[in-house]
């Protein structure tokens, strides 16, 4: 047996390891970057068989490309999938799996919240295309017992949820749905396959911004999609990335996340136990008035995330005493930590979702789905804890209202920017 051959070997070890013998590559020891984008055939028949499918030969890299395959036979064993898809976006990841599984007269029943771009594509995109999209609090499997009907085909999560946290009982609700024959898509974005194994807890498919903790260095834009049924993985890739999007990967960036994935779980220990320390300080100043980490006793799912995380995740979301102008105070005071969107860098970042990330939801839907006008987000990075605390610490001190200034909950984002 080759090397390339052995499944055996825990997390960190597969993720360095999986799919490569370097004495199949001149002894390289890492895997080398194929840019080709066209493949030769030996003759006119071998052609004409790869494209009817009866060779597996490369044809062309919209299709497949042997430096992507290994990412992808790579992130498949580390979630336990039966196959992988890689794209050049997490949206194109998001965007080629809705294309590929639904068909006009079906429908999405999706979690409250999202993250405003999937939202987005499913109200004003996806949606024009004859798919019905409805929301409900899944929180509550219950909610989503009694809203799946016979036409409801996917089901959608983001567990965390970006950008307020909210779980979802991945478990309960694969067993609920595929009693129903729908199928459950979870991005695991927040989560990486480190925290998070959406496949083994039941759900069909899970989708990853390779952009964030997978890649984990903020310089490359990438996505992917791990699949428990290996024919799904298939159609995914001949119609939602060949056909309706061309979000391919570029063999680059997919050498780059190679790089990323050797070091993800040592980033991830590092990102969860920032992260913690962050929140309690965080939830200890008397500037907060909430405080949504999985990893505190006060967090209403604490339980549940303990049972399907490994760890609690390098992401917070709060809101401060005088609401949106106290959140814009507090990120302005930031010096080390860097106001910018995304998450998962070696950098601490910190964003406001109402007028950032989650803009593309109207205020009124905002308020509809658990998304407040004050809400801050941190992704809690990799720098030394003592210099985020302090960091942090002096911009809540700060935000703390000033002098004579309104408490301004209420206000809308235009009065305030
Ligand atoms: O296409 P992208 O690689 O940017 O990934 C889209 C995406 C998909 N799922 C989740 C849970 C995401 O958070 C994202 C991207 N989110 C960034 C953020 O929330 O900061 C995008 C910046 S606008």
């Amino acid at each position: 047996m080759t090397r390339s051959l052995d499944r055996a070997g825990g997390f960190s070890t597969r993720a360095i390891h999986f799919g490569y013998d370097p004495a199949e590559h001149l002894g390289a020891l890492v895997p080398p970057i194929h840019t080709s984008a066209t493949y030769a055939f030996p003759d006119t028949g071998y052609g004409a068989r790869c494209f009817t499918g009866e060779e597996k030969g490369y044809i062309y890299s919209r299709i497949a490309n042997p430096t992507l395959a290994l990412l992808e036979a790579r992130l498949a064993s580390l979630e336990q999938g039966a196959g992988a898809v890689v794209f050049a976006s997490g949206m194109g990841a998001i965007t080629a799996t809705l294309w590929s599984m639904l068909t006009p007269g079906d429908e999405v029943l999706a979690d409250l919240t999202l993250y405003g771009c999937t939202f987005s594509f499913l109200h004003h995109g996806i949606g024009h295309f004859g798919v019905t999209v409805r929301h409900v609090d899944m929180t509550d499997p219950e909610q989503v017992a009694a809203a799946l009907t016979e036409r409801t085909r996917v089901v959608y999560i983001e567990s965390p949820a970006n950008p307020n946290m909210r779980l979802a009982d991945i478990a309960a609700i694969s067993r609920l749905s595929h009693a129903r024959g729908a199928r459950v898509v979870v991005d695991n974005t927040y989560c990486s396959p480190y925290l998070q194994q959406p496949l083994v807890l039941g759900a069909d498919v899970s989708l990853h911004s390779v952009t964030k903790y997978l890649g984990g260095h903020g310089d490359l834009m990438a996505g992917a999609a791990v699949f428990a049924d290996a024919e799904l993985a298939e159609r995914v890739r001949l119609y939602g990335l060949k056909d309706m999007t061309g979000a391919v990967m570029s063999a680059h960036d997919a050498h780059l996340v190679m790089r990323g994935l050797k070091t993800l779980a040592l980033r991830m220990d590092r990102h969860c136990q920032n992260a913690q320390q962050v929140a309690e300080r965080i939830a200890a100043h008397p500037a907060a008035a909430v405080v949504h980490y999985p990893g505190l006793p006060s967090f209403a799912q604490h339980a549940l995330a303990q049972r399907q995380m490994r760890q609690m995740g390098g992401m917070i979301a709060f809101e401060l005493h005088g609401g949106l102008q106290a959140g814009v105070r507090f990120m302005d005071a930031l010096r080390l930590v860097t106001r910018a969107v995304s998450l998962g860098d070696a950098e601490t970042l910190a964003q406001h979702p109402a007028s950032m990330t989650h803009s593309t939801y109207t205020p009124e839907e905002r308020a509809a789905h658990g998304i407040p006008e004050g809400l801050v987000r941190l992704s809690i990075g990799l720098e030394d804890v003592e210099d985020i605390l302090a960091d942090i610490g002096q911009a809540l001190d700060h935000a703390l209202a000033p002098e004579g200034a309104a408490r301004g909950g209420a206000r809308s984002l235009s009065s305030v920017f």
